[in-house]
């Protein structure tokens, strides 16, 4: 039996006191030991930011690599061993700034995997610019004027890029982003968690006050679960195209709400056929055994040579 100390490393964390990214690594931690994922048969991946830190605490294989290249690296790993669980982790500035093509195509794939973004509006490891995710208008403690070009929605991004699993959740409400990563982890296809993380350092807009609802006449909460409000985003059959498009046009509407109210969960699920999958029909030699287990310094190429000649 697996326990959470299996999943720690005894890196020391620099991150500022009270920053959501402890939330997010705790929520990943406490998912693996729930679903008792063997460390091994972990490839944890992420970007450059503050956030591209996670790998160095989690006892999983997997590494630290490029600013926006996150999504090619997780691919590689899980197209070379498809037994592995990929998770690929990074900041807002990372994954729909720099690398806003990889998210898209990626996403077009379906490979089976997670991407698990730390959403916190800023370029926190380069002192708070603004990030793609930061809504026009806005200027946050670390800017010098407000932004002048508008903010990208990630969920909608996610469900026009052919995410078949797509969801957001909150850094600091680690119970429901453990169940949002599970079920993001036990879908079989591209999973995308849009996370809601508090910087306290450099966004002074969006903290864990403004997420409670602090500075509304009402005092309510501002975020709301989908999953309580009869909100479905399941496509029951994928080969019926209106049923697909239709709960894609609603969970696109939903992305939208921001302000007062600001829904989490599941906004739009859909099972089809993975990458890994695809790739194995087309190549029989994947379907006997994957890359990795492949002999390539020893294998004869004369005959592909003869061919090319
Ligand atoms: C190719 C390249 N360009 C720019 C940088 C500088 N850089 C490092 S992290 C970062 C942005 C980090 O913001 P985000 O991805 O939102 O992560 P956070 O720190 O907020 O978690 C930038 C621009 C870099 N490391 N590499
Ligand atoms: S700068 Fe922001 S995102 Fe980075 S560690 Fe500090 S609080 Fe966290
Ligand atoms: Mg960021």
């Amino acid at each position: 039996m697996l326990e959470l100390k299996n999943y720690r490393t005894q890196v020391h964390n620099d991150w500022c006191p009270g920053c959501g990214d402890f939330g997010i690594v705790n929520a990943i931690q406490m998912t693996l030991l729930e679903m008792q994922l063997e460390p091994h048969r972990i490839g944890l991946f992420s970007g450059i930011g503050c956030s591209g830190k996670t790998p160095h605490f989690v006892n999983a294989y997997g590494f630290h690599t490029l600013h926006g290249r996150v999504l090619p690296i997780a691919t590689g790993a899980k197209l070379a061993n498809p037994s592995l669980t990929v998770i690929a982790v990074g900041g807002d500035g990372d994954g729909l700034g720099i690398g806003a093509g990889h998210f898209v195509n990626t996403g077009r794939r379906n490979l089976d995997f997670t991407y698990v973004l730390h959403d916190n509006g800023v370029y926190g490891l380069t002192k708070g610019q603004a990030s793609p995710t930061l809504p026009k208008g806005l200027k946050t403690k670390s800017m010098p004027a407000p932004s002048i070009v508008e903010g990208i929605n990630p969920i909608a991004m996610a469900i026009a890029s052919g995410y078949t699993f797509v969801a957001r959740s909150y850094a600091l409400d680690v119970r429901h982003l453990k169940a949002t990563l599970r079920a993001a982890i036990e879908h079989r296809g591209s999973a995308f968690v849009d996370v809601l993380q508090t910087c306290p350092t450099y966004n002074d807009i969006n903290t864990k006050e403004w997420y409670a609802g602090d500075d509304l006449p009402s005092k309510a909460p501002r975020l709301y679960k989908l999953e309580e409000t009869g909100y479905d985003g399941r496509v029951a059959d994928p080969t019926v195209r209106d049923e697909t498009n239709s709960k894609k046009g609603n969970a696109l509407l939903k992305s939208f709400e921001w302000g007062e109210k600001i829904p989490i969960g599941v906004f739009f699920k859909m099972e089809v056929a993975t990458f890994e999958d695809q790739l194995a029909n087309r190549m029989p030699a994947l379907k006997e055994k994957p890359f990795v287990e492949h002999d390539i310094y020893s294998r004869d190429i004369s005959p592909l040579l003869d061919e090319l000649a």
